[in-house]
């Protein structure tokens, strides 16, 4: 059986982009492998220093995620900082990472440039991503486009590790990366991003969720000509949730003339709307019992303790490291 490991920041609103692009997957994949997902709640240190902020976005991500159809049973279910082997893995392999493998980080640059503050915790952010990621000698890694860079750095350190100490320590994973959703563009047609201040919430609802979907940008071709779907942000995102019967309906119309880009953002309102409306009422009645939600972090970081164990063990002791417990 595959391991399957991946993860989520919880540095804000989950997105689209979060749901097409990664989560949709860990739900389905948790019924095909041993699973473990977790809350990277040491990664969102990196651009949120608000301790209640923190600790509520750990809480909101473990919400959305149960909501969605994460079974706790099927898959371990944890937040990062409750396995503190993680920043201790890192450590030891941020002494393998040369900076300039850390200079070519293509995320680093990309927040840097929208504004983030350029700190260290930003900067080695794929270290911290490659402890996560071998602690449970994941196989696969579902994810977006984005991190395609980051887990390729993973495999780098491991096999510098590895090969240092002369043996299999750590496993090289492989990215698991679905191309028809590998990067979901937001409301201004850029990759769908909290950092771009772009996206559509998952649990957007009522006023909220129409005014995003309203202001998906579009060109000015009349309401009568005919449009290009294929070039349309609007189209993009209907194809997320269309079958491919109603994609091709939806393109036919675009296409004859007649049917201009707000018809076409209310067809895609009513499917957000209809495609989440289970998951957002499951989301209200979890929270009005956190202490299960909390009860599940417990025991999902119980076990992920324990399995992250086996690989630091072997690790700490080819390390050399002392060890008075
Ligand atoms: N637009 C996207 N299209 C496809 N996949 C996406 N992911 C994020 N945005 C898109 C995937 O979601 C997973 C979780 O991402 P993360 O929590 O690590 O956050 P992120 O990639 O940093 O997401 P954001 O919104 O883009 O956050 P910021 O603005 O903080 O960078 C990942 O698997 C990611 O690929």
């Amino acid at each position: 059986m595959k391991t399957i490991l991946s993860g989520i920041q919880s540095s804000g609103k989950l997105h689209l982009g979060n749901y097409f692009g990664a989560l949709r997957q860990h739900i389905q994949m948790q019924e095909e492998g041993d699973a473990f997902y977790f809350i990277a709640n040491y990664h969102s240190l990196t651009s949120i220093n608000d301790g209640e902020e923190i600790y509520q976005n750990t809480i909101d991500v473990a919400l959305d995620y149960l909501a969605l159809g994460l079974d706790p049973d099927k898959a371990t279910f944890f937040a990062q900082s409750d396995v503190p082997q993680h920043a201790e893995l890192a450590w030891i392999l941020g002494t393998f990472c040369p900076v300039s493998l850390m200079e070519k980080g293509v995320a680093y640059k990309d927040k840097v440039a929208q504004g983030l503050k350029p700190n260290i915790g930003l900067f080695t952010y794929p270290i911290l991503q490659a402890a996560d990621i071998l602690m449970y000698n994941a196989d696969l890694v579902p994810v977006g486009q984005d991190q395609k860079q980051n887990i390729e750095i993973c495999r780098d350190l491991a096999g510098k590790f590895n090969h240092n100490y002369g043996d299999e320590y750590l496993k090289l994973p492989e990215p698991y990366i679905l191309e028809s959703v590998a990067v979901v563009p937001g409301i201004d047609g850029q990759k769908m991003s909290k950092s771009y201040g772009n996206t559509i919430g998952i649990f957007d609802e009522g006023k909220e969720l129409k005014k995003k979907v309203m202001s998906i940008e579009t060109d000015s071709t009349p309401l009568d000509e005919p449009k290009d779907p294929e070039s349309c942000n609007v189209f993009a995102l209907i194809k997320l949730f269309a079958d491919e019967e109603k994609q091709n309906e939806i393109a036919e119309k675009y296409r004859a003339g007649g049917y201009g880009y707000g018809h076409a953002k209310k067809e895609l309102l009513g499917m957000i709307e209809e495609y989440f409306a289970e998951a957002r009422e499951r989301r209200k009645e979890l929270e009005q019992d956190l202490d299960t939600v909390v009860e599940i972090l417990v025991e999902g970081g119980r076990k992920a303790r324990k399995r992250a164990e086996k690989v630091m063990g072997p690790v700490r002791e080819a390390v050399g490291l002392f060890r008075g417990h």
